[in-house]
Parts: structure tokens; sequence; C-alpha cells
């Protein structure tokens, strides 16, 4: 296969004046007729038309007739075969949406047809320039025997089985959507602050109107707080979002028209857990957020991804500390970006945050340009202050609408807007791996030193690194708990550099990488006492949780090496957190949550050690079970303090009780033998709950009754029983998980070629971290088993999951082989996708 390189990027060398589709809709043979107007912008250029999977009926131009063949990638006219001037490409092709089982182009779910075009979708539609810096209007028209027919744009006109809609927004082709069905609106509508009037409309299934409500109302605050805060405006007379069951991501924001998985639109509180509410509220946001960057403003070329994408998470974050806790949103964000970002630096599949080469682009939709694409925004807003941020922003907006660009593009916008050079800073684009910085302190003579220093590792392709520009945000807290130096932003740009704190009464301590300011692993040591002092009274929410979480790794990195109990200093910071009402409950849910399996796994590799799968889990449960018995006292009176009455709400505050008081289930289950968890069953009247305490049944060895009452009450239900699939496996125990897997992938309701049934089943496996990397390779062998039977079916989700073997370096000699083996396995596997192979590849090395 081959390999993309940015290097060799070139602009296309015509410009389209109008497309023009008409859809003719059928299962089995959908025709799809094309009229584009080709402006050339260089003599001599041969016209080149991507195209996959398309029979071809006709092609002229001019209204000439032509006799060519294209092969498996698309077509070429020669320049000698072009008229010199302007023409008129029409071209009538037949594609089988229902044969379509990758998802990707014209596919059908549930009886109705859809589209996802993003990156490289739209040349299994039509033979067209299928790159994001070709930017044209769209006139459809859609013709099918379906009640309704929807594409971007507005509206034009409408009638039995035809619909025709235009978009004037140039836009390129992956924004490009279609939708028919028999489809249900949940509709409102929108005032943007010029007066437009928009109408909004989430399509569902019939029978699923009644859950959209939460969606829409997201939907609307998404509109208001564009505006506020970015003073962006919507800028069409109609907004569509339409749920779909078989889709590969979360969502897609083609103009006017997401389209998302049905499990990011359905919401109500007997079906959706907390984290479904916050979860659709962030990514119908980041979808809207999508149409000023991403869409108003693309990408020129794929390697360009993170400057929509990086931006848009950004903004997504924002939204939701606005809409609920700054803090807490920036601890979930940073345990993601650990967790997913951080694992994917530190293995074979690293990558900078814009790759310089690809073979499939879809598998670089990747933590690395999304998670740090965002953090690479939040450091520049640090380095150049709020108010240098939004004149950066607007110097974007207006400089750039309506554009294709690149990063470069953006940074200049920076540098111009604020005078700042940021000629290092553009090294975080280029260089992948998580930089480890180091602290060193010094107090002399009423003068308080730190010394930092920064180390890249060397990652694929990468062996040399230079320095990056990073700015730590630091502050120093007095003997007495008092804030002596406020939050300052140090920039770090050289390997070492020395900071000078003058006239300090006392030796402080100091809180650093407040809000986590840069994506770096911080390498401070500090003994338990300081840890818990900054824990006690730090100012700053998120150091605060983090001496809290470094403490209780460091606890548990002892008790798994050395068979140590966990210390009595840790147990009482925690028994504080649980007893400090005036702490956010969802913060003190947070905080005492227990490092995971997977992260502790990686901290003992970083450390020099080889990570035991069954020994971290064994010292972790031990470590639950003496928290829980210390606790014990506490415990049972929270639980009951944290019921809620009166009707649900979805309330950040709400949320937060509820997860406050499923932690304090998840200790009391430790110790009680299944008896709270029965009682939460029992009384449980949202999913929320009804999910922890399931899960809490099935860790203590019971659960069997229950889990077949929710079965047979939720049957009917696709999402729900997701949640049923996957709760077994994620709280199976390590031995059984492989086994509980197997016997879920065998019955006839494990519809495997649903992405989300798939990621419930074998994506469970795969995170439950001892179950999954069991020693005898049981687990590495079923997944990759049902990577083989995936890939031909649907290769972008096969190649997704794979990352499950990503950590392989991590452990032992002997699961190393495993891994390899099936590594091995699967890239022998006659036929093999190039998104699996190029996987395979960089993780075999
Ligand atoms: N821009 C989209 C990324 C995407 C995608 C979405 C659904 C299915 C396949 C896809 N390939 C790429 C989603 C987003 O980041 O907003
Ligand atoms: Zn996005």
């Amino acid at each position: 296969p081959q390999t993309i390189h940015l290097a060799d990027y070139r602009p296309y060398p015509f410009r389209l004046d109008e497309v023009d589709l008409t859809f003719r809709l059928a299962p089995g043979a959908t025709r799809v007729l094309s009229r584009i107007r080709f402006v050339p912008l260089e003599a001599g250029a041969d016209l080149w038309l991507d195209g996959e999977g398309l029979r071809l009926i006709s092609a002229r131009i001019d209204g000439t007739a032509l006799a060519i063949s294209p092969d498996s990638t698309g077509l070429r006219i020669p320049a000698t075969a072009l008229p010199s001037g302007p023409f008129l490409w029409e071209a009538e092709v037949e594609i089988a949406p229902q044969a379509n089982t990758a998802l990707e182009g014209l596919y059908m779910s549930g009886g109705m047809y859809c589209t996802q075009c993003e990156a490289e979708g739209f040349r299994k539609i039509t033979f067209y320039p299928d790159r994001p810096d070709v930017m044209a209007p769209f006139r459809v028209r859609v013709e099918g025997d379906m009640p309704v027919l929807l594409s971007n744009g507005n509206l034009l006109a409408e009638g039995p089985g035809w619909a025709d809609w235009f978009d004037p927004w140039p836009k390129p082709a992956y924004l490009f959507a279609l939708v028919a069905g028999d489809l249900r609106a949940h509709s409102g509508r929108f005032t943007t602050r010029s007066g437009r009037d928009v109408a909004l409309n989430i399509w569902v299934r019939p029978g699923d109107e009644g859950r959209c409500d939460w969606a829409l109302q997201s939907l609307i605050r998404s509109m208001e707080w564009d505006e506020q805060v970015y003073g962006r405006e919507y800028d069409l007379d109609i907004f569509n979002i339409v749920a779909v069951d078989d889709f590969n991501m979360g969502a897609m924001e083609n103009k006017g028209l997401n389209i998302f998985n049905s499990k990011l639109v359905l919401a109500s509180p007997e079906t959706a857990t907390d984290t479904d509410y916050e979860r659709i509220e962030a990514v119908i946001a980041h979808e809207y957020f999508h149409n000023w960057t991403g869409n108003r403003i693309t990408c020129r070329d794929w390697f360009q991804l993170c400057l929509k994408e990086g931006l848009t998470v950004y903004r997504d974050q924002q939204f939701t500390g606005d809409m609920r806790s700054h803090a807490v949103k920036r601890i979930e964000d940073v345990l993601v970006l650990r967790a997913r970002q951080f694992r994917e630096d530190a293995g074979p599949l690293a990558h900078p945050v814009r790759p310089e080469s690809f073979v499939e682009i879809n598998n670089f939709y990747t933590a690395t340009v999304y998670e740090k694409g965002a953090e690479l925004i939040g450091m520049l807003r640090r380095l150049v202050g709020n108010e240098g941020y939004a004149r950066a922003l607007d110097l974007y907006f207006s400089r750039h609408d309506g554009q294709a660009c690149t990063i470069e593009d953006w940074l200049k916008v920076f540098e111009d807007a604020t005078g700042r050079d940021l000629t290092q800073f553009k090294r975080w684009y280029e260089q992948a791996g998580t930089p480890r910085v180091s602290v060193r302190e010094d107090w002399r003579d009423g003068r308080f030193t730190l010394t930092l220093s920064q180390h890249l590792p060397a990652t694929p392709g990468q062996p040399e690194k230079r320095p990056l520009h990073i700015p730590v945000a630091v502050g120093l807290l007095g003997p007495n708990g008092d804030e002596v130096v406020p939050t300052t932003i140090l920039e770090l740009t050289e390997v070492e550099q020395q900071f000078v704190f003058d006239g300090l009464a006392a030796r402080p301590i100091p809180s650093i990488l407040r809000d986590f300011s840069a994506p770096v692993i911080l390498d401070h040591p500090q003994d338990d006492a300081a840890r818990a002092f900054v824990l006690a009274h730090d100012t700053d929410p998120f150091t605060r949780w983090e001496a809290g979480r470094a403490l209780s790794k460091q606890v548990l990195a002892r008790m798994i090496t050395e068979g140590t109990s966990p210390a009595a200093d840790w147990l009482d910071g925690m028994a504080r957190v649980l007893r400090d009402d005036t702490l956010d409950p969802a913060f003190r849910a947070l905080a005492l949550r227990l490092p995971g399996e997977d992260d502790m796994a990686q901290t003992l590799h970083d450390a020099g050690l080889v990570p035991d799968p069954d020994r971290i889990h064994r010292a972790r449960t031990r470590m639950a079970e003496t928290l829980a018995r210390h606790l014990s006292a506490d415990l049972p009176s929270l639980w009951a303090s944290l019921r809620q009455s009166g009707p649900f709400s979805p309330t950040a505050e709400a949320a937060g009780a509820r997860a406050l008081r499923n932690t304090v289930l998840a200790l009391l289950n430790r110790i009680d033998d299944g008896r709270h968890a029965a009682a939460a069953w029992a009384e449980a009247s949202t999913m929320t709950d009804r999910i922890a305490a399931l899960g809490c049944l099935i860790e203590s060895g019971r659960g069997t009754a229950e889990l077949a009452e929710f079965a047979s009450q939720w049957a009917h239900d696709r999402l729900v029983m997701d949640k049923w699939f996957a709760v077994q496996i994620s709280h199976a125990k390590p031995d059984l998980a492989v086994e509980t897997t197997a016997r879920l992938a065998s019955r006839p309701d494990f519809d495997w070629k649903n992405p989300n049934r798939f990621r419930a089943v074998i994506g469970a496996l795969a995170a439950n971290h001892a179950g999954f990397h069991q020693g005898d390779g049981s687990g590495y062998r079923l997944v990759a088993d049902w990577l083989i039977r995936l890939d031909p079916v649907n290769p972008q989700t096969a190649a997704r999951m794979s990352t499950a073997f990503e950590t392989l370096a991590r452990y032992d000699a002997d699961r190393q082989d495993l891994i390899r083996e099936e590594l091995a396995r699967l890239q022998v596997t006659p036929g093999l996708s190039r998104d699996l192979s190029e996987m395979t590849a960089r993780m075999l090395g």
C-alpha cells in the first residue's frame, strides 16, 4: 500500500464552481448523477477524480460521451483530452448501499439510508476530487421511496418521493451528507443574535422521539455559547441531527446535517447514565462547534486534522466546563488524556499531533490528534493570555473564513495577533512523545529556586528531539497553607532552566503544573507529607486532586512491588476527602477513585519494572478493601444520606451526588458481600444507579437473577443491551473475563457487525486489564480472532480495536511473544485491509 507524505502536498489544479448531484435511491442499485463545472487553474493539468467501488454508467464532458475505464482508485483524463477553458463534467454511477458494511460512503442502517464521508468516503459515492481543499457549493436532489429525504444546507422544495437541497457555503466533499428513511423529528427553534430563525430537528426512528429532548436542549445551549464566547453564529435556516444505530465513531459534523451514533443522541433517565448525558451534551456541542472550526474553516489536507479536531475538542471542553464544573471537567479530561493519549505516545503507535505520513488516514483519528491537539490549544492560550487568545481567534475567523488551512496559518494568527514568536512552540505539532519534566527545589537565604528540566523520549521514526516550549503553571504555598505566590506561568524552553522566587519568609511548598498546564509527565520527588499538604491546602483544584492521586499511585506501587499494606497517611487523607462535605461531591468521587490497573502497568513500566497484571489486580483489590474497612464507620450513613428523592435531574450537581453515592457503594461492596448493592438494585430508578448496582453484584459473585431481569426488560433496546453485555465483562474476575466474553459473543443477539455491540463485548474485554492479559494468551487470542472476522466487514472499526495490543512492550517476554504471535497472525491473514495491516505493521515495528 502507498504511503502518503505531507511533503508531497500539491494544490488541486482545478476550481469547482458548483456541484449538482441527483440520487435515485434503491438498496441494491442506487444511481448517482453528478454535474460539476470545473475551471482549470493550471495549464496542461490532467483531471484526476477519486472513485472506489463505483460502477460507471456514463461520463460526458461538455455533452460529449467519454470512453474511459477507471482503475480501483479513480479515473484520469489527460489534459490533452480536456477543453482548454472551463467545462462541465457529467457522470452517472451505480452503487449498492445495502451491501456496504464498512459504514463509509452511502450505506443502510435499520432500513434507512445514511452517509459517512470523512475522511475519504465520498469517493465511494461518485467520482470526485475527494480532498478537503476542494470546496464548492452543493445542490442535491434526493429521490426515493422514503418519507424523509435530507441533505446539507437549506431545503429548496420537496414533494412525495423527492427533495431538493442547496448548501450555499462552499464545502469539501467529506462534509457531504444524505439521509433517507422513515424518521420522526423532535423539533425546536433558535433565533441567532442577528435575528436568523433556525429550525432545529433531531431525527430518530419512530418510537424514539421521547428520548431526544436532552440532545435538543444541548444543541440550543451550544448555539448560545458559541455566540457568547466565540462570537460565532449559525449560518443556515435549518439544522438537522439524525441518530443512526450503525456508526463507526461518535458523530459527524456534516454541514447542516449532523449524523450521530444513536447512543450520543438518545437519553432518558431509565436508559442513559449520567456519563451518557454528559457525553451527549459534549458531542452535540463538539459537532455544532465544527460549523466554524472545521466547516467554514477547514483543513488543507488530512495531515492538518488537528487544526479542526484539536481546536474543536478544546472548545467542547471549555463548554462543558462552563455548563458544569471547570475543576471536575479538567480532572476528567486529564484522566482520559493519560489513559488514551499518554498510552499511545508511549508505544509503537506514537505519532506527532500533525503526522507527516500515513497509509490509511482513518488510523489517525487518534487521542494524539484530538486530545493532545486540544492540549496544544490550551498551552497557546496560557502563553498568550485570555485576551491574546480572543484576538487570535477573531483574526483566525476573519482571515481564513471559507479557506482550507494549515497549522502554519493557525500559528501565524497567534503571532500576528500577539507579537509572540511561536517557532519553538510549533515543535509540539511535529514531535511525538510525552515530555518528562523534572523538578528540583532549592531553599537558601530566603531564596527559593525551582530547577526544571525536560526530556522527550525517542519515538518511532524520531530518535532525536529538540526542547519544547512548555508553560508550567506554578504557585507557592506557605507553611500555614496560605498561598504566598499566586499562579505564575514559567516558560520552560531550554533543556534545563532555573526559576527564582525571592522575598519569602519561609521555605514554601510548591504546587506545580496547576490546571495541568502542559501535557507532560511531572517528575517531582515529594514526600508523602508534602503531597498530603498540597491535597489539604492547594487553591488549585487540579493540583489538589493530583496530589492525592500521586499519593495513591505511590502507595499502590509499593503494595504491588513490595507487598506492603496501604500507608496510614494515605488512608487518613482519603477519609478526610470522604468526610469533607464542603467539597463538590463530583470532586470527592474523583478523588476517591483508585488509580486504574492499566495506568499502574504503565507507571511501573516507566519506572523500569515489568508489570504483572494479576499482581496489580490483587494489590488494587486489597487497597480498595483496606480503604473500605478503614472508612466502614462512615460509608453506610453517607450512602444513605446521598439518596435522592423527587424527579430525576440531569444537572451536574445531581449527577455528582449520584457519582459519590455509587463510589461509596463500590467501597461498601468490598466488605459487605453485596448487601448494599442488592438494596441499591432494588431501589434504583435511573440507569446510572441500576448499572452501578449491577456491576457491584457481579463483582461480589452475584447478579444472575438481576442480569436476567435486566435482559428481559430491555431485550428490545439495543443501546441498553450494549450496557448489559459490557457490564458483565468489565466486572468479570480476571480468570473469568475471557470465558464470559466468549459466552456472550456466541449469543444470537451479539450482532457483531454493529460497532456499538462489537465494542461493548470485544472492547470491554480489551479494557479489562487483568482479564485481557491472562498469562495463557487466551485474551489476546479471542480479540485477534474477532478482529480477523470483523476486518473484511468493517476495517475501520477492526483497525481501531487493534490498539488493544499497542502496550505490548510493557509486559514480560512471554506475554510479548504471545501478543506478537497474534499480531503476526493478523498480518498474514489473506486479504487483510489496508487499515488493519498498517496498524499491525506499526505495532510489530
Ligand atoms: N469529524 C468526525 C471524525 C470522523 C468520523 C465520524 C464518524 C464516522 C467516521 C469518522 N471518520 C472520521 C467526528 C468528529 O471528530 O467530530
Ligand atoms: Zn471533531
